[in-house]
């Protein structure tokens, strides 16, 4: 793993297994990300918490008939590229050869490369995950950067930015529902894809005063998930911590897949940031 230690940046933690970013604390702040103390680090398991990478789809994909679940990027070891620091940044770059390695597929999809970009900032993280077709065809795929954010209680924060959204709920049914409500409070297990949105997306957690921003470019779908009592019980690494954890996912999914033209590419960047409920900048 890449462990950045930084007295005016903070601490990042990011794993070459699935270049999974598994811990970030702004300098003088509280962990942002929400990590399960019953992970169980296997080779063939995503870590659980942090902003596991889901390529070259989510879930079993548009037919729900691929595996692993949420695609093999997250299980395969990426190589580390480089690290660089600056005066305000530190950034972490990993990268992936063809995703498919062991021929996952045996269709184009396999002949995806990825190259993944972490850059800590002052009270800021960005995420960036490049995607190549190195095939010579055009291929669709999906992604997610599957952030897992830390949160006081997840029956007491409203998260902002989704009123009038269209969104799949993935607990039963296939016609999109628009959010009427202007603000989504959570009081039961949701999952939802929410497509055609690029809007910036604000947690605001008043347990915790603060508030935690997820700004996005080159992403259609925003994922909004917590599993709630009786689904994380069934979870063995992720069992009684499911209040304090919500995902908000920046994405690429369904109707909003990405097709690429032979060696194109295509970049989706999350910007996650800190603000203390004041509104200033804070950790
Ligand atoms: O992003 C929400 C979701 O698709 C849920 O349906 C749930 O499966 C979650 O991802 C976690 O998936 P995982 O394979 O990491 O357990």
């Amino acid at each position: 793993m890449v462990a950045v230690r930084s007295d005016h940046l903070g601490s990042l933690d990011v794993y070459l297994h699935g270049a999974q970013v598994t811990g970030w604390v702004p300098s003088g702040g509280d962990p942002v990300l929400w990590l399960s103390p019953l992970s169980r680090y296997h080779a063939n398991e995503a870590i659980r918490g942090g902003v596991p990478l889901c390529f070259p789809w989510f879930g079993g994909g548009p037919g729900d008939d691929l595996t692993p679940s949420h695609g093999p990027a997250r299980l395969r070891e990426w190589r580390l590229e480089a690290v660089t620091e600056s005066s305000d940044h530190v950034e972490v770059v990993l990268a992936l050869g063809r995703v498919g390695d062991g021929r996952v597929t045996g269709g184009p999809l396999d002949a995806l490369a990825a190259a993944y970009r972490v850059r800590l900032g002052r009270s800021r993280l960005d995420l960036a995950l490049e995607v190549r077709n190195s095939s010579g065809v055009p291929v669709t795929f999906e992604e997610a950067l599957h952030t897992y954010l830390a949160v006081s209680d997840v029956r007491a924060v409203a998260v902002e930015g989704l009123a009038g959204a269209d969104y799949l709920d993935r607990r039963g049914g296939r016609d999109p529902v628009r959010q009427e409500e202007s603000v989504l409070r959570l009081g039961a297990e949701t999952d939802r894809i929410y497509v055609g949105t690029t809007a910036t997306v604000v947690v605001d957690d008043p347990g915790a005063a603060r508030r935690l921003a997820v700004r996005k470019t080159g992403s259609a779908s925003t994922v909004v998930w917590n599993p709630w009592a009786e689904k994380a019980a069934a979870m063995a690494d992720l069992g009684a911590g499911w209040p304090h954890m919500l995902c908000v996912e920046t994405a690429n999914v369904r109707r909003d897949a990405v097709t690429l033209a032979p060696g194109a590419r295509h970049t989706m960047v999350a910007g996650l940031t800190v603000e203390d409920r004041a509104g200033g900048p804070g950790a």
